[in-house]
């Protein structure tokens, strides 16, 4: 374990205020569709028209939103942390993606999407995945495969999550773990402060209301990300008197 190495888990709430809906926030995702009817094999099985057009809308909408305060206060931290940095992200929108673009990361640093990215889409037949800026079709036939046909290259409930022994491996060896815009309602990115304070961590969760594993934190920064991010990155970089986090 090295104090110098850091993993961020970030949710709905980083990109909340750049314009994208939560999950579980008043209003749901999207015309009063519970999530559970729509991102879930069975759902994708029973009724593929409904799941493609509810990826397909939210497709349409990320070129309209854009990085806020927050997505671009962790991509300076990336540019300018010494050790190791992991952003895993649960959220499928590129948003992490396009910041760090613009302030081009450290060696130390890697981002994963846990749950997939909505712009990109992977063969059922395969298991290839290439860039899908635009609509899917319901049955959407597969350029890789000839019984294969286009879904989501997103992460569904039942199905698991991608990256996990990278995950693990890094939550195994970080000193310090830090959730951000997270409810902690799905597993297992809920687990992950357990894993990370067995490793001896200092653990930190920044939200807009204590999430449900709020009393599994050393320190709980309440308020909005634009706001609550930038102001520990700045005291992460410039810390009193030489102390890290
Ligand atoms: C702000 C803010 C601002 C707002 N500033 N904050 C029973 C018990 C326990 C577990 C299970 C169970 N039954 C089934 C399970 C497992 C299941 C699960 O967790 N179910 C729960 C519902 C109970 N999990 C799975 O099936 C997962 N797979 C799995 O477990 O495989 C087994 C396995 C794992 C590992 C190794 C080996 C085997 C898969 C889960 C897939 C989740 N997929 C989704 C959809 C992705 C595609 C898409 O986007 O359409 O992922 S569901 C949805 O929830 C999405 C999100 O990434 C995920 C988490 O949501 P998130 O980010 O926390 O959002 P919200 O809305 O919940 O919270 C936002 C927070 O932000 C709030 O707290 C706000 O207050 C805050 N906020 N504005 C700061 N401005």
């Amino acid at each position: 374990m090295s104090t110098d190495d850091i993993v961020i888990l970030t949710g709905a709430g980083i990109s909340a205020e750049s314009g994208v809906p939560t999950f579980r926030d008043a209003g749901g995702l999207w015309e009063g569709h519970r999530f559970e009817d729509v991102a879930t094999p069975e759902a994708f099985a029973r009724d593929p028209v409904l799941v493609q057009r509810f990826y397909d809308l939210r497709r349409a909408a990320l070129p309209t939103v854009h990085p806020n305060a927050a997505h671009r206060a962790l991509a300076e931290l990336a540019a300018r942390w010494p050790g190791r940095l992991t952003l895993v992200t649960q959220n499928v929108d590129d948003l992490h993606d396009r910041a760090h673009a613009e302030a081009p990361p450290g060696a130390g640093f890697e981002l994963i999407h846990m749950h997939g990215e909505i712009m990109k889409a992977r063969c059922t037949a395969s298991g290839v995945v290439m860039d899908w800026p635009g609509p899917m079709a319901a049955h959407e036939p597969s350029p890789h495969h000839p019984a294969g046909r286009m879904r989501p290259h997103v992460v569904w409930f039942g199905e698991i999550p991608l990256e996990m022994d990278r995950i693990e491996a890094a939550l195994a060896a970080c000193g310090l773990f830090v959730s951000i815009g997270t409810s902690g309602a799905v597993w297992p990115a809920a687990g992950f402060v357990r894993a990370a304070r067995a490793a001896g961590a200092r653990t930190v969760e920044i939200n807009l209301e204590p999430s449900m594993g709020t009393h599994l934190f050393d320190e709980s920064r309440l308020g909005p990300a634009s706001v609550e991010v930038p102001r520990w990155v700045d005291e992460l970089l410039s810390p009193p008197q030489g102390a890290r986090a």
